[in-house]
C-alpha cells in the first residue's frame, strides 16, 4: 500500500464515527430508548514523516495536512486516541522512529521509500518526543516531539497513607470458652496514596486497606454493626466468609450514607476468612480497597508465634496507565476485562515496602495471615529467599498443614496461613510469583535483623541482584 500523501487529520476517527452514527441509527429504528455514545469517541490519528536532510541537518518531514514540508513537525493527539505513524525512508539510510516514552518503536528501514507503521494509544496528557534511534541520526538532528492534550504531564498528587500496618493486629484469643463478641465498623471513601506521586479514591473499612483484622473463636457470637460515613457517595455492605447465614451478612447490611445496620452471627467454623463489601457492583468495590480478614481461632487458640502480620493483595483498575502520576480514575472497561493497571499489598504500591515493611529477628517464627482481596487475580504467594516450614493451605486451620513449600496457592476471595522461623539476616521480599505483577507495584519486605549465620547462608550481595 503506497501513499503519496497521507493526510493528517482524524481520518479513521471520521470514518469510525459514521459507523458509530449508522449503528446508533439501527439502534434507534430497533429500540425506543438507544444508547446514544457517538460524541467524544477517541479516534485513530494519522500521521506521515518522510525522511530527509534540511539546513544539512537529518529530519523528518512531514507528509500531507497541517505538517506538510515542516521539519520534525510537532505531532498533535488528544488522551484517548489511537497514534499510527508511517515513516518513509526519505533517503536510502538506515532510520526508524521511536517514542520510548509510550512504549512504541518501528522496526529499522533502509532502501529509498521503503515505509514502515507503528501504532499505539495515548492515555495521558504530556509531551513526549519521537527520534530516530540509529546511533548519532537523534544527534544529528532526527527528533521532534508528540504533545498529547495540553502537553503537560499531570502534577504529582500527594494524598494521606491508607496503608495497613501489617503488625496491626489484635492479641490471640488463647484458651477462653466461647462468648458473644461486638465488632464495629464503618465504611469510608477516602482520597488516599496510591502509588509515587499518583492518588486515588479508596473506598474502605475503617479508613485503611485492608480493613481491620477481626479475631473471634470458635462458638464466639458475633454482632456487627456497620456504618456507613455520612461522607460517602455510595452504598456499601460487608460479606463475612465466616457467616454460615444469606449473604454472609451482605443481605443485612446493605447500608446508605450515615446509616447503620448490624446483624449477629455464630462462628461454626474456625479458619481465616476474607470478608469484603458485597454492594454491586461488587467488584468495583472490592477493587476499590473494600477487603479484609477475620480470624475463627479454634478451640484452645493457635500455637503461640514470635510475630504474627496481616498482608492482603488486591489489584486497581485505573484510567490511567501504571506508573502515572496524578489523580487516578477508575475504569470500569479495565475492571470488566479483568486487565489492573496495579497490584499492590496493603492498598498502596510501596506501602509493604518503603511505608510500612514487615520487620522481625533472626531466631523467632513467624506468621503471615495472608489473604486476597482481588477481586480477580489468584495469587502464587512466595517469600524470596525463605520456605514456609508450614502452610495451612485455604486456610483450612483444621487439617494438617503442608510443611517445606516454596510458593502457595491463594484464591481470589481465599486466604492461607503460612509460618516459617528466620535463620538467617537480611531483607526477604514478598511477592506473588506471576512475576510481571512486581512491576505493577507488587511487593513487600521482610526485614530481618540478626547476627549472620554463615553456616546456613554465606555469600557476598552483589549490585543488580534487585533484591
Ligand atoms: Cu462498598
Amino acid at each position: 500500500m503506497n501513499n503519496s500523501s497521507h493526510p493528517y487529520n482524524k481520518v479513521s476517527s471520521l470514518k469510525w464515527l459514521g459507523i458509530l452514527l449508522a449503528f446508533s441509527i439501527i439502534l434507534a429504528a430497533c429500540a425506543p430508548q438507544p444508547a446514544a455514545k457517538a460524541q467524544s469517541v477517541p479516534g485513530t490519528v494519522a500521521y506521515t514523516l518522510k525522511t530527509g536532510m534540511g539546513d544539512g541537518k537529518m529530519v523528518f518531514i512531514g507528509v500531507g495536512g497541517d505538517i506538510d514540508g515542516v521539519e520534525n513537525p510537532d505531532l498533535k493527539a488528544q488522551p484517548g486516541d489511537m497514534l499510527e505513524i508511517t515513516l518513509i525512508d526519505g533517503d536510502g539510510a538506515m532510520h526508524d522512529i521511536v517514542l520510548p516514552d509510550l512504549g512504541a518503536a518501528s522496526e529499522q528501514i533502509t532502501g529509498k521509500d521503503s515505509q514502515t507503521q507503528i501504532h499505539f494509544k495515548v492515555e495521558q496528557d504530556g509531551t513526549f518526543a519521537y527520534y530516530c534511534s540509529v546511533p548519532g541520526h537523534r544527534q544529528a538532528g532526527m527528533e521532534g516531539k508528540l504533545i498529547v492534550g495540553s502537553g503537560s504531564a499531570p502534577a504529582a498528587a500527594t494524598a494521606p497513607s491508607i496503608v495497613l500496618d501489617p503488625a496491626n493486629l489484635p492479641e490471640p484469643v488463647g484458651s477462653r470458652g466461647p462468648q458473644k463478641v461486638m465488632v464495629d465498623m464503618e465504611t469510608v471513601e477516602v482520597e488516599g496514596q496510591l502509588a509515587d506521586g499518583a492518588t486515588y479514591t479508596f473506598w474502605t473499612f475503617n479508613g485503611k486497606v485492608p480493613g481491620p483484622f477481626i479475631r473471634v473463636r470458635v462458638g464466639d457470637t458475633v454482632e456487627v454493626h456497620l456504618k456507613n460515613s455520612i461522607s460517602s457517595g455510595m452504598v456499601h455492605s460487608v460479606d463475612f466468609h465466616a457467616v454460615t447465614g444469606p449473604g454472609g451478612g451482605a443481605v443485612a447490611t446493605q447500608t446508605k450514607p450515615g446509616e447503620e445496620t448490624m446483624f449477629t452471627f455464630q462462628a461454626l467454623n474456625p479458619g481465616l476468612y476474607v470478608y469484603h463489601c458485597a454492594t454491586p457492583s461488587v467488584a468495583h468495590h472490592i477493587s476499590n480497597g473494600m477487603y479484609g480478614m477475620i480470624l475463627v481461632e479454634p478451640e484452645g487458640g493457635l500455637p503461640p508465634v514470635d510475630r504474627e502480620f496481616y498482608v492482603m493483595q488486591g489489584e486497581l483498575y485505573t484510567q490511567q496507565a501504571h506508573a502515572s502520576k496524578g489523580h487516578l480514575e477508575f475504569s470500569a472497561e479495565k475492571l470488566a476485562n479483568e486487565t489492573p493497571e496495579t497490584y499492590v499489598f496493603n492498598g498502596a504500591v510501596g506501602g509493604l515496602t518503603q511505608e510500612l515493611p514487615l520487620k522481625a529477628n533472626t531466631g523467632e517464627t513467624v506468621r503471615i495471615f495472608f489473604g486476597v482481596g482481588g477481586p480477580n487475580k489468584i495469587s502464587s504467594f512466595h517469600v524470596i529467599g525463605e520456605i514456609f516450614d508450614r502452610v495451612f493451605e485455604q486456610a483450612s486451620l483444621t487439617s494438617a498443614p503442608l510443611t517445606d513449600v516454596q510458593t502457595t496457592l491463594v484464591p481470589a476471595g481465599g486466604a492461607v496461613m503460612v509460618e516459617f522461623k528466620l535463620e538467617v539476616p537480611g531483607r526477604y521480599i514478598m511477592v506473588d510469583h506471576a512475576l510481571s505483577r512486581l512491576e505493577r507495584g507488587l511487593a513487600g519486605y521482610l526485614l530481618v535483623e540478626g547476627e549472620p549465620n554463615p553456616d546456613v547462608y554465606e555469600g557476598e550481595a552483589q549490585p543488580g541482584s534487585g533484591h
